[in-house]
């Protein structure tokens, strides 16, 4: 095939800057899209991005990255995707007559991925180096393809004439455009999650130099069907507004506490982990839990004190909140009040159950404070810490309906009878909380019998979560059973029965048995 003069087509300008572009952005998704399949290979677009930040002087480096943020610095990848656009767009128009030139800047464009990406941590070489030559051919291969499509749909013998045939060529090489770039895109989440994710398994958790861990009395009572006393992390209720689950890079993470303060202070994932830590049980509820429902768990939190993060930045006189702000928008406020109670724990975790926090459950870091319910208090992915007013700002559930400040309700669970039983000897036990005030008392009543006290498992801290057993011998029968928990304070949870909204569900939990 000849080659046309631009000069002598000037309306062939236009698909070959799309058919530039559409190379591009196939080469980038095949880079990511590898990287989605194995470990072994770096993404290209952030192996070149930290080519850049590495190579800025230091106080340059600490603006940008301050100004683009800590979701894996998204403002500088999309800054390379698009002058990958504009150079391929570049690109397509010379090679029009030159079509070496399509094949130099794709050939450049791998050896430059490989020796960015020769540099990434995680990755192999010879995953780097594969990974980029793919994207090259497979660029320099769409623009070849492009470009000689281009040619002849816009020659006047195409069927329907040039004008026919360009129209069907945009619309060729846009949707093959598109199409990659959704596949770089989800290569692209699908390869962060495998970043955080190995981040996070590389995480080394500080030693516990305070709080509470105990460990014998975590047995707890030996009943079938009982909730175990520490909740597995891979069985704790996940409740957030989150579409996809924030991936948040510790490499890049920060935490900032800042507005009615003295100092706003700064402070990375590595800096945090070096701060004196705490372990503590503390069960948290969601307050849109029904009355017998599972979303409440207890698990050891492992965290900085937040008062020793909020000394370090001097709480001005006249702040009243504390609002936690998440990397997706989310935000919780609680009165700093609640602080003033030094039995009330207070961290910034980092841990769960011996682990670092479950990417689902806000790793890196997150708010977890004893005994107010999870939408006023237990920030997850958290990058910000604001002292403010309970008059200037409301967290994200405030005005969607749900109460400003919100104690979590004394509640029980009944976790066992379910089903038939036989007669004889039937346990009846489960789960009560009171989180800060603790519980003192578990009754149960059968039918409109009299309120036995059930017996209570270990219980070694206020904050948690108790179980309860009470030794039931039925004869065979339909029954009605109820409980009904007292927190230590001796206040008895309310029977008046009411739905979770706006400040948590009441009643008693009731279960109908059947014993033959
Ligand atoms: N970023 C963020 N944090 C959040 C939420 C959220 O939607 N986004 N939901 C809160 C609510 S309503 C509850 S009950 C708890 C649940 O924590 P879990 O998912 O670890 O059990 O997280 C809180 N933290
Ligand atoms: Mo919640």
């Amino acid at each position: 095939m000849t080659s046309v003069s631009v000069e002598a087509r000037p309306d062939l300008r236009t698909p070959a800057r799309l058919a530039g572009v559409t190379a591009a952005v196939v080469a980038l998704a095949v880079t990511e899209l590898a990287r989605a399949v194995t470990a072994d290979v770096p993404s290209l677009v952030v192996s070149v991005g930290d080519v850049f930040v590495d190579g800025l002087p230091g106080d340059v480096t600490r603006t940008v990255i301050g100004a683009i943020g800590t979701a894996d610095k998204p403002a500088l990848l999309i800054g390379i995707v698009v002058i990958s656009a504009l150079i391929g767009a570049r690109t397509g128009t010379a090679a029009l007559d030159r079509p070496w030139v399509g094949d130099t800047v794709f050939a450049a464009f791998a050896l430059l991925g490989a020796l960015a990406g020769l540099r990434a941590p995680l990755a192999t070489d010879g995953g780097a180096v594969v990974s980029a030559v793919l994207g090259g051919v497979a660029g320099a291969g769409t623009l070849r393809l492009l470009l000689g499509t281009a040619r002849s749909w816009t020659a006047p013998a195409h069927p329907g004439g040039a004008d026919a045939g360009r129209r069907q060529f945009l619309v060729l090489a846009g949707s093959v455009g598109l199409f990659a770039g959704v596949v770089g895109l989800v290569g692209r989440s699908l390869g962060l999650s495998r970043t955080v994710e190995s981040a996070r398994r590389d995480v080394v958790l500080p030693e516990v130099r305070g709080g509470t861990t105990p460990t014998a009395a975590d047995a707890g009572l030996d009943v079938d069907g009982i909730t175990p006393l520490v909740t597995p992390n891979d069985d704790f209720y996940r409740i957030d507004t989150a579409l996809t689950v924030p991936q948040v890079d510790p490499a890049s993470w920060s935490l900032r506490i800042d507005g009615m303060v003295d100092e706003p202070v700064d402070l990375t994932y590595a800096d945090l982990l070096e701060l004196p830590v705490e372990e503590h049980q503390v069960t948290i509820a969601c307050v849109s839990n029904e009355v017998g429902g599972d979303l409440v768990g207890n698990a050891r939190w492992l965290g900085v004190p937040l008062r020793d993060l909020l000394e370090r930045a001097g709480v001005r006189d006249g702040a009243t909140q504390v609002m936690g702000h998440s990397v997706d928008g989310f935000t919780a406020g609680f009165p700093t009040e609640l602080l003033d109670d030094p039995d009330r724990p207070a961290l910034v975790a980092v841990g769960m159950n011996g682990e670092p926090l479950p990417i689902a459950h806000g790793f890196p870091a997150r708010l977890i404070i004893g005994g107010i319910y999870g939408y006023v208090s237990a920030t997850k992915w958290l990058r910000r810490i604001e002292l403010t007013t309970l008059e200037a700002a409301d967290g994200y559930w405030i005005p969607r309906g749900w109460a400003k400040e919100a104690p979590i309700k004394t509640q029980c669970r009944i976790d066992t009878p379910r089903g038939d039983q036989g007669a004889g000897r039937v346990p009846v036990a489960g789960v009560a909380w009171a989180p800060t005030r603790g519980i003192s008392k578990v009754e149960v009543q059968v039918d409109e019998g009299p309120w036995e006290a059930a017996r209570l498992g270990p219980g070694t801290n206020d904050d948690r979560w108790v179980q309860w057993v009470y030794d039931w011998r039925p004869t065979p029968g339909r029954y009605r059973l109820r409980a009904r928990a007292t927190d230590g304070a001796g206040d008895t949870q309310t029977a008046d029965v009411a739905p979770p909204a706006p400040d948590g569900a009441t009643g008693y939990p009731t279960r109908v048995v059947n014993v033959s």
